[in-house]
Protein backbone atom coordinates (compact mmCIF):
# COMPACT_ATOMS: atom_id res chain seq x y z
CA UNK A 1 0.00 0.00 0.00
CA UNK A 2 3.09 2.24 0.54
CA UNK A 3 4.25 1.71 -3.05
CA UNK A 4 2.55 3.70 -6.48
CA UNK A 5 2.91 1.86 -9.62
CA UNK A 6 4.76 3.91 -12.12
CA UNK A 7 1.59 5.53 -14.17
CA UNK A 8 0.30 7.09 -10.70
CA UNK A 9 1.15 10.74 -11.29
CA UNK A 10 2.63 12.90 -8.49
CA UNK A 11 2.06 16.69 -8.66
CA UNK A 12 2.34 19.47 -6.93
CA UNK A 13 -0.22 22.39 -7.33
CA UNK A 14 -0.37 26.36 -7.43
CA UNK A 15 -2.91 29.03 -8.26
CA UNK A 16 -2.54 31.94 -10.14
CA UNK A 17 -3.22 34.92 -7.46
CA UNK A 18 -1.64 33.18 -4.60
CA UNK A 19 1.85 33.41 -6.25
CA UNK A 20 2.08 35.03 -9.43
CA UNK A 21 2.35 38.81 -7.54
CA UNK A 22 2.54 41.61 -10.81
CA UNK A 23 -0.66 42.39 -10.61
CA UNK A 24 -1.33 45.56 -12.61
CA UNK A 25 1.37 44.69 -14.79
CA UNK A 26 1.77 43.98 -18.50
CA UNK A 27 -1.76 45.08 -18.92
CA UNK A 28 -3.65 42.66 -16.75
CA UNK A 29 -6.95 43.58 -15.93
CA UNK A 30 -7.89 43.80 -12.13
CA UNK A 31 -9.62 40.76 -10.59
CA UNK A 32 -11.69 40.47 -7.46
CA UNK A 33 -9.08 39.52 -5.32
CA UNK A 34 -6.77 42.92 -6.11
CA UNK A 35 -10.07 44.46 -5.41
CA UNK A 36 -10.74 42.62 -2.17
CA UNK A 37 -7.36 42.84 -0.44
CA UNK A 38 -6.84 46.84 -1.16
CA UNK A 39 -10.04 47.41 1.27
CA UNK A 40 -8.78 47.83 4.67
CA UNK A 41 -9.52 44.86 7.04
CA UNK A 42 -10.10 41.85 5.06
CA UNK A 43 -6.40 40.57 4.76
CA UNK A 44 -4.82 39.50 7.80
CA UNK A 45 -1.76 41.83 8.52
CA UNK A 46 -2.91 43.53 5.42
CA UNK A 47 -0.96 41.56 2.72
CA UNK A 48 -1.86 41.60 -0.18
CA UNK A 49 -1.20 39.42 -3.44
CA UNK A 50 0.44 42.12 -5.15
CA UNK A 51 3.93 40.37 -5.37
CA UNK A 52 3.26 37.52 -3.78
CA UNK A 53 5.73 34.93 -4.75
CA UNK A 54 6.48 37.27 -7.80
CA UNK A 55 6.31 33.83 -9.70
CA UNK A 56 5.64 36.20 -12.87
CA UNK A 57 8.95 37.33 -13.14
CA UNK A 58 10.41 34.15 -11.54
CA UNK A 59 8.56 31.27 -13.49
CA UNK A 60 11.88 29.59 -14.71
CA UNK A 61 12.96 29.69 -11.58
CA UNK A 62 10.40 28.20 -10.09
CA UNK A 63 9.80 25.27 -13.25
CA UNK A 64 13.54 24.46 -12.18
CA UNK A 65 11.96 23.70 -8.48
CA UNK A 66 9.42 21.53 -10.28
CA UNK A 67 12.21 19.57 -12.47
CA UNK A 68 14.36 19.15 -9.31
CA UNK A 69 11.71 17.54 -7.45
CA UNK A 70 10.72 15.16 -10.33
CA UNK A 71 7.00 15.34 -10.30
CA UNK A 72 5.61 14.20 -13.25
CA UNK A 73 2.42 16.74 -13.52
CA UNK A 74 2.33 20.75 -12.31
CA UNK A 75 -1.23 22.32 -11.60
CA UNK A 76 -1.31 25.89 -12.46
CA UNK A 77 -3.87 27.95 -12.73
CA UNK A 78 -4.67 30.93 -15.32
CA UNK A 79 -5.62 33.88 -14.35
CA UNK A 80 -9.13 34.83 -16.09
CA UNK A 81 -8.07 38.82 -16.32
CA UNK A 82 -4.86 38.67 -17.01
CA UNK A 83 -5.93 36.39 -20.29
CA UNK A 84 -8.60 39.09 -20.79
CA UNK A 85 -8.81 42.02 -18.88
CA UNK A 86 -12.14 42.79 -19.00
CA UNK A 87 -13.65 39.31 -18.65
CA UNK A 88 -14.51 39.20 -22.21
CA UNK A 89 -13.30 39.97 -25.44
CA UNK A 90 -9.77 40.80 -26.13
CA UNK A 91 -7.15 39.06 -25.09
CA UNK A 92 -4.32 40.55 -23.34
CA UNK A 93 -1.22 39.12 -25.49
CA UNK A 94 1.72 40.08 -22.97
CA UNK A 95 -0.94 37.34 -20.59
CA UNK A 96 -0.98 35.00 -23.20
CA UNK A 97 2.46 34.58 -23.65
CA UNK A 98 3.10 34.32 -20.08
CA UNK A 99 1.03 31.34 -20.42
CA UNK A 100 2.36 29.98 -22.93
CA UNK A 101 6.08 30.09 -22.07
CA UNK A 102 5.34 28.52 -18.79
CA UNK A 103 3.88 25.54 -20.69
CA UNK A 104 6.74 25.19 -23.14
CA UNK A 105 8.99 25.70 -19.91
CA UNK A 106 7.45 22.87 -18.12
CA UNK A 107 7.09 20.94 -21.20
CA UNK A 108 10.84 21.59 -21.89
CA UNK A 109 11.54 19.81 -18.02
CA UNK A 110 9.84 17.11 -18.88
CA UNK A 111 6.34 18.08 -16.70
CA UNK A 112 3.33 17.57 -18.12
CA UNK A 113 1.47 21.12 -17.31
CA UNK A 114 -2.00 20.38 -16.17
CA UNK A 115 -3.70 23.82 -16.09
CA UNK A 116 -6.80 25.30 -14.29
CA UNK A 117 -9.05 27.95 -15.57
CA UNK A 118 -10.56 28.98 -12.48
CA UNK A 119 -9.12 29.50 -8.98
CA UNK A 120 -11.00 32.61 -7.76
CA UNK A 121 -9.70 35.48 -9.52
CA UNK A 122 -12.62 36.55 -11.78
CA UNK A 123 -12.55 39.69 -13.81
CA UNK A 124 -13.43 43.08 -11.69
CA UNK A 125 -15.48 43.74 -14.90
CA UNK A 126 -17.84 41.14 -14.52
CA UNK A 127 -18.27 41.22 -10.68
CA UNK A 128 -19.25 44.82 -11.91
CA UNK A 129 -21.74 43.18 -14.23
CA UNK A 130 -22.94 41.21 -11.62
CA UNK A 131 -20.37 38.17 -10.93
CA UNK A 132 -21.33 34.97 -10.15
CA UNK A 133 -24.63 36.14 -9.17
CA UNK A 134 -25.28 36.99 -12.90
CA UNK A 135 -25.64 33.85 -14.88
CA UNK A 136 -24.21 35.54 -17.95
CA UNK A 137 -21.03 35.06 -15.96
CA UNK A 138 -21.30 31.38 -16.56
CA UNK A 139 -21.70 32.19 -20.71
CA UNK A 140 -18.18 34.68 -20.49
CA UNK A 141 -16.43 32.00 -18.64
CA UNK A 142 -17.04 29.75 -21.28
CA UNK A 143 -16.05 31.81 -23.82
CA UNK A 144 -12.49 32.47 -21.79
CA UNK A 145 -11.97 28.97 -21.68
CA UNK A 146 -12.00 28.37 -24.94
CA UNK A 147 -9.94 30.95 -25.95
CA UNK A 148 -7.04 29.74 -23.56
CA UNK A 149 -8.23 25.98 -24.77
CA UNK A 150 -7.42 27.54 -28.00
CA UNK A 151 -4.22 28.84 -27.27
CA UNK A 152 -2.19 26.31 -25.18
CA UNK A 153 -4.85 23.22 -25.83
CA UNK A 154 -1.98 22.03 -28.59
CA UNK A 155 0.32 21.45 -25.65
CA UNK A 156 -1.52 20.41 -22.72
CA UNK A 157 -3.84 17.10 -22.06
CA UNK A 158 -5.63 17.47 -18.76
CA UNK A 159 -7.58 20.78 -18.46
CA UNK A 160 -9.45 21.93 -14.75
CA UNK A 161 -12.86 23.81 -15.00
CA UNK A 162 -12.70 25.04 -12.03
CA UNK A 163 -11.04 24.52 -8.72
CA UNK A 164 -13.44 24.59 -5.56
CA UNK A 165 -16.45 26.29 -6.30
CA UNK A 166 -17.56 25.13 -3.42
CA UNK A 167 -14.88 27.91 -1.75
CA UNK A 168 -16.40 30.19 -4.06
CA UNK A 169 -19.83 30.35 -2.96
CA UNK A 170 -19.70 29.69 0.65
CA UNK A 171 -16.80 31.83 1.51
CA UNK A 172 -17.16 34.51 -0.83
CA UNK A 173 -20.54 34.65 -1.33
CA UNK A 174 -22.13 33.69 2.22
CA UNK A 175 -19.14 34.34 4.93
CA UNK A 176 -18.15 37.05 3.01
CA UNK A 177 -14.23 36.42 3.90
CA UNK A 178 -12.96 35.98 0.20
CA UNK A 179 -13.21 38.11 -2.61
CA UNK A 180 -15.81 39.62 -3.37
CA UNK A 181 -17.13 39.68 0.47
CA UNK A 182 -20.66 39.17 -0.04
CA UNK A 183 -22.72 37.79 2.58
CA UNK A 184 -25.66 36.92 1.13
CA UNK A 185 -28.20 33.99 0.81
CA UNK A 186 -29.71 35.03 -2.62
CA UNK A 187 -26.34 35.38 -3.94
CA UNK A 188 -25.06 32.14 -2.51
CA UNK A 189 -27.11 30.00 -4.23
CA UNK A 190 -27.45 31.91 -7.33
CA UNK A 191 -23.36 32.01 -7.30
CA UNK A 192 -23.82 28.31 -6.42
CA UNK A 193 -25.57 27.60 -9.81
CA UNK A 194 -24.00 29.73 -12.27
CA UNK A 195 -20.50 28.09 -10.99
CA UNK A 196 -21.95 24.48 -11.98
CA UNK A 197 -23.70 25.90 -15.04
CA UNK A 198 -20.19 27.47 -15.93
CA UNK A 199 -18.82 24.41 -15.35
CA UNK A 200 -21.56 22.16 -17.51
CA UNK A 201 -21.08 25.31 -20.39
CA UNK A 202 -17.39 25.46 -20.31
CA UNK A 203 -17.13 21.16 -20.58
CA UNK A 204 -19.30 21.18 -23.77
CA UNK A 205 -17.71 24.20 -25.28
CA UNK A 206 -13.86 22.65 -25.10
CA UNK A 207 -15.51 18.86 -25.70
CA UNK A 208 -16.25 20.51 -29.03
CA UNK A 209 -12.95 22.59 -29.69
CA UNK A 210 -11.07 18.79 -29.13
CA UNK A 211 -11.38 15.58 -28.20
CA UNK A 212 -7.66 15.23 -27.44
CA UNK A 213 -7.88 16.69 -23.73
CA UNK A 214 -8.58 15.04 -20.51
CA UNK A 215 -11.59 17.58 -19.14
CA UNK A 216 -12.04 17.74 -15.34
CA UNK A 217 -13.47 19.85 -12.23
CA UNK A 218 -12.30 20.42 -8.82
CA UNK A 219 -13.93 20.50 -5.46
CA UNK A 220 -12.89 20.86 -2.02
CA UNK A 221 -14.42 18.00 0.11
CA UNK A 222 -14.44 17.56 3.47
CA UNK A 223 -16.50 15.01 5.40
CA UNK A 224 -18.80 15.91 7.99
CA UNK A 225 -18.79 14.68 11.33
CA UNK A 226 -21.61 14.41 13.57
CA UNK A 227 -20.40 15.88 17.28
CA UNK A 228 -22.96 13.75 19.28
CA UNK A 229 -25.03 10.83 18.21
CA UNK A 230 -27.88 12.87 18.39
CA UNK A 231 -30.82 13.58 15.71
CA UNK A 232 -30.11 16.64 16.05
CA UNK A 233 -26.23 16.95 15.11
CA UNK A 234 -26.83 14.21 12.58
CA UNK A 235 -29.31 16.55 10.87
CA UNK A 236 -26.75 19.14 11.02
CA UNK A 237 -24.32 17.41 9.77
CA UNK A 238 -26.20 16.29 6.78
CA UNK A 239 -27.35 19.53 5.85
CA UNK A 240 -23.39 21.13 6.12
CA UNK A 241 -22.36 18.42 3.97
CA UNK A 242 -25.36 19.19 1.00
CA UNK A 243 -24.12 22.96 1.53
CA UNK A 244 -20.55 22.61 1.23
CA UNK A 245 -20.39 18.97 -0.64
CA UNK A 246 -23.30 17.85 -2.03
CA UNK A 247 -24.39 21.45 -4.21
CA UNK A 248 -21.68 20.95 -6.12
CA UNK A 249 -20.96 16.92 -6.54
CA UNK A 250 -25.15 16.06 -7.09
CA UNK A 251 -25.71 18.58 -10.01
CA UNK A 252 -22.52 17.39 -11.86
CA UNK A 253 -22.89 13.12 -11.16
CA UNK A 254 -26.91 12.84 -10.58
CA UNK A 255 -28.05 16.16 -12.29
CA UNK A 256 -29.89 17.36 -9.36
CA UNK A 257 -29.24 19.22 -6.52
CA UNK A 258 -29.72 17.50 -2.31
CA UNK A 259 -32.53 16.94 -1.11
CA UNK A 260 -32.00 19.52 1.84
CA UNK A 261 -31.20 22.35 0.08
CA UNK A 262 -32.92 21.38 -3.88
CA UNK A 263 -35.91 24.11 -2.83
CA UNK A 264 -33.53 27.09 -2.27
CA UNK A 265 -32.39 26.56 -6.42
CA UNK A 266 -35.47 26.16 -7.91
CA UNK A 267 -35.93 30.36 -8.26
CA UNK A 268 -32.55 29.81 -10.23
CA UNK A 269 -33.02 27.17 -12.25
CA UNK A 270 -34.02 26.97 -15.70
CA UNK A 271 -35.15 24.68 -18.16
CA UNK A 272 -32.47 22.39 -19.40
CA UNK A 273 -29.93 23.56 -16.70
CA UNK A 274 -29.44 20.63 -14.93
CA UNK A 275 -28.39 18.59 -18.29
CA UNK A 276 -26.29 21.10 -19.55
CA UNK A 277 -24.51 20.91 -15.84
CA UNK A 278 -24.56 16.62 -15.54
CA UNK A 279 -21.95 16.64 -18.69
CA UNK A 280 -19.45 13.69 -18.47
CA UNK A 281 -16.14 14.29 -17.07
CA UNK A 282 -12.93 12.40 -18.30
CA UNK A 283 -11.51 12.90 -14.39
CA UNK A 284 -12.64 14.66 -10.73
CA UNK A 285 -10.37 16.17 -8.42
CA UNK A 286 -10.76 16.65 -5.15
CA UNK A 287 -8.88 18.66 -3.18
CA UNK A 288 -8.60 17.44 0.44
CA UNK A 289 -7.16 18.39 3.86
CA UNK A 290 -9.24 17.88 6.92
CA UNK A 291 -13.14 16.47 8.53
CA UNK A 292 -15.13 18.94 10.08
CA UNK A 293 -17.23 18.41 13.46
CA UNK A 294 -20.46 20.02 13.48
CA UNK A 295 -23.00 19.88 16.39
CA UNK A 296 -26.71 21.26 15.48
CA UNK A 297 -26.95 24.94 16.28
CA UNK A 298 -30.81 26.45 15.48
CA UNK A 299 -29.18 30.21 15.53
CA UNK A 300 -27.00 29.47 12.55
CA UNK A 301 -27.76 29.62 8.80
CA UNK A 302 -27.21 25.80 8.20
CA UNK A 303 -28.59 25.30 11.91
CA UNK A 304 -24.57 23.78 12.44
CA UNK A 305 -21.90 24.93 13.88
CA UNK A 306 -18.26 23.79 13.60
CA UNK A 307 -17.21 22.16 16.80
CA UNK A 308 -13.23 22.66 17.24
CA UNK A 309 -11.50 19.22 18.12
CA UNK A 310 -10.20 18.21 21.15
CA UNK A 311 -7.52 19.12 23.11
CA UNK A 312 -5.82 15.99 22.72
CA UNK A 313 -6.21 15.37 18.64
CA UNK A 314 -3.41 17.28 16.31
CA UNK A 315 -4.34 20.41 14.41
CA UNK A 316 -2.32 22.54 11.81
CA UNK A 317 -1.51 25.75 12.01
CA UNK A 318 -4.86 26.64 10.18
CA UNK A 319 -6.49 24.68 12.99
CA UNK A 320 -7.72 21.86 10.59
CA UNK A 321 -7.28 18.64 12.49
CA UNK A 322 -5.17 16.31 11.35
CA UNK A 323 -7.60 13.30 10.59
CA UNK A 324 -5.75 11.09 7.49
CA UNK A 325 -8.33 8.23 7.80
CA UNK A 326 -11.15 10.85 6.43
CA UNK A 327 -9.08 10.84 3.40
CA UNK A 328 -9.48 7.82 2.98
CA UNK A 329 -13.23 7.63 3.75
CA UNK A 330 -13.71 10.55 1.65
CA UNK A 331 -12.24 8.65 -1.66
CA UNK A 332 -14.53 5.46 -0.96
CA UNK A 333 -17.24 7.50 -0.81
CA UNK A 334 -16.74 9.28 -4.07
CA UNK A 335 -16.22 5.50 -5.62
CA UNK A 336 -20.07 4.94 -5.19
CA UNK A 337 -20.90 8.63 -6.94
CA UNK A 338 -18.26 8.80 -9.35
CA UNK A 339 -18.86 5.43 -11.23
CA UNK A 340 -16.18 4.97 -13.30
CA UNK A 341 -14.60 8.37 -13.63
CA UNK A 342 -10.72 8.30 -12.54
CA UNK A 343 -10.26 10.83 -9.10
CA UNK A 344 -7.02 12.57 -8.61
CA UNK A 345 -6.02 14.06 -5.50
CA UNK A 346 -5.39 17.85 -6.67
CA UNK A 347 -4.47 19.04 -2.93
CA UNK A 348 -3.58 17.75 -0.13
CA UNK A 349 -1.18 19.34 2.23
CA UNK A 350 -0.77 21.64 5.78
CA UNK A 351 0.57 24.68 7.12
CA UNK A 352 2.84 24.45 10.02
CA UNK A 353 4.86 27.47 11.96
CA UNK A 354 8.66 26.46 10.77
CA UNK A 355 11.13 28.63 10.46
CA UNK A 356 14.39 28.58 8.48
CA UNK A 357 17.10 26.98 10.51
CA UNK A 358 20.90 29.10 11.67
CA UNK A 359 22.44 28.50 8.59
CA UNK A 360 19.36 29.16 6.22
CA UNK A 361 20.00 25.92 4.51
CA UNK A 362 16.90 23.91 4.75
CA UNK A 363 13.46 24.48 6.58
CA UNK A 364 13.04 21.14 8.98
CA UNK A 365 9.59 20.75 8.67
CA UNK A 366 9.08 17.47 9.97
CA UNK A 367 5.29 17.87 10.85
CA UNK A 368 4.65 18.36 7.33
CA UNK A 369 6.30 15.27 6.47
CA UNK A 370 4.61 13.47 8.97
CA UNK A 371 1.41 14.81 7.51
CA UNK A 372 2.13 14.07 4.05
CA UNK A 373 3.30 10.57 4.57
CA UNK A 374 -0.06 9.55 6.77
CA UNK A 375 -2.21 11.32 4.06
CA UNK A 376 -0.37 9.54 1.04
CA UNK A 377 -0.79 6.33 2.33
CA UNK A 378 -4.46 6.45 2.99
CA UNK A 379 -4.60 7.22 -0.79
CA UNK A 380 -2.70 4.02 -1.25
CA UNK A 381 -5.40 1.84 1.25
CA UNK A 382 -8.29 3.52 -0.94
CA UNK A 383 -6.52 2.03 -4.35
CA UNK A 384 -6.33 -1.30 -2.50
CA UNK A 385 -9.92 -1.15 -1.00
CA UNK A 386 -10.85 -0.39 -5.04
CA UNK A 387 -10.81 3.24 -5.31
CA UNK A 388 -9.49 4.21 -8.77
CA UNK A 389 -7.27 7.10 -7.34
CA UNK A 390 -4.60 7.79 -10.39
CA UNK A 391 -2.66 11.03 -8.64
CA UNK A 392 -2.06 12.91 -5.67
CA UNK A 393 -0.77 16.61 -5.69
CA UNK A 394 0.83 18.34 -2.52
CA UNK A 395 -0.36 21.49 -1.89
CA UNK A 396 1.66 23.44 -3.07
CA UNK A 397 5.02 24.13 -4.17
CA UNK A 398 5.95 27.63 -2.48
CA UNK A 399 5.12 28.91 0.50
CA UNK A 400 2.00 31.51 -0.97
CA UNK A 401 -0.53 34.22 0.19
CA UNK A 402 -3.00 32.12 1.82
CA UNK A 403 -6.03 34.55 1.00
CA UNK A 404 -7.76 35.73 4.04
CA UNK A 405 -5.08 34.63 6.23
CA UNK A 406 -2.15 36.91 4.15
CA UNK A 407 1.39 34.84 4.15
CA UNK A 408 0.83 34.37 7.78
CA UNK A 409 0.41 29.87 6.86
CA UNK A 410 3.24 28.45 4.93
CA UNK A 411 1.63 25.53 2.57
CA UNK A 412 4.95 24.76 0.23
CA UNK A 413 7.66 22.45 0.21
CA UNK A 414 9.95 25.29 -0.59
CA UNK A 415 10.43 28.31 1.61
CA UNK A 416 9.61 32.09 0.73
CA UNK A 417 11.28 34.98 2.26
CA UNK A 418 8.87 37.01 1.01
CA UNK A 419 11.51 40.49 1.23
CA UNK A 420 14.11 38.66 -0.47
CA UNK A 421 12.08 36.30 -2.96
CA UNK A 422 14.66 34.32 -1.77
CA UNK A 423 13.60 29.97 -2.31
CA UNK A 424 14.73 27.82 0.17
CA UNK A 425 13.80 23.78 0.09
CA UNK A 426 12.37 22.36 3.06
CA UNK A 427 13.06 18.90 4.23
CA UNK A 428 9.50 18.12 2.99
CA UNK A 429 10.86 18.84 -0.75
CA UNK A 430 13.63 16.30 -0.26
CA UNK A 431 10.86 13.64 1.34
CA UNK A 432 9.34 14.21 -1.83
CA UNK A 433 11.34 14.04 -4.42
CA UNK A 434 12.63 10.81 -2.58
CA UNK A 435 8.98 9.23 -2.61
CA UNK A 436 8.61 10.65 -6.70
CA UNK A 437 11.61 8.77 -7.34
CA UNK A 438 11.10 5.77 -5.71
CA UNK A 439 7.21 5.57 -6.10
CA UNK A 440 7.38 4.63 -2.23
CA UNK A 441 6.74 6.53 0.81
CA UNK A 442 9.95 7.11 2.26
CA UNK A 443 10.88 6.37 6.15
CA UNK A 444 10.16 9.92 7.56
CA UNK A 445 12.99 9.23 10.27
CA UNK A 446 15.26 9.05 7.27
CA UNK A 447 15.02 12.33 5.58
O1 LIG B 1 -4.62 27.77 -0.49
C1 LIG B 1 -5.80 27.08 -0.68
C2 LIG B 1 -6.05 26.83 -2.16
O2 LIG B 1 -6.07 28.02 -2.88
C3 LIG B 1 -7.37 26.13 -2.37
N1 LIG B 1 -7.49 24.98 -1.52
C4 LIG B 1 -7.15 25.10 -0.14
C5 LIG B 1 -5.78 25.75 0.01
C6 LIG B 1 -5.41 25.87 1.49
O3 LIG B 1 -6.35 26.65 2.16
Amino acid sequence: MDTFPADFVWGVSTSAYQIEGAWAEDGKGESIWDAFVHENGRIANGDTGDVACDHYHRSLEDCDLVAELGVDAYRFSVSWPRWMPAGRGRVNRAGRDFYDRLVDALLARGIAPWVCLYHWDLPQALQEAGGWAARDTAERYADYAASVVGVLGDRVRHVALFNEPNTTAVLGHLLGIHAPGVSDLNAFVRTSHHLNLATGLGLARLRSESSALELGTIVNLQPVVPERDTDEDRQAAATLDAFWNGNHLDPLFEGRYPELTGGMFESVIRDGDLDRISQPLDWFGVNHYTHNRVAADPASLYGASLVPPPDDVQTTAMGWEVAPHALFDQLVALRARLGAVPIFVTENGAAFREAVDDHGDLVRDTKRIDYLSRYVREVGRARAAGVDVRGYFVWSLLDNFEWHEGYGKRFGLVHVDYETQERTRKASFEWYRALVATRTIPDPVET
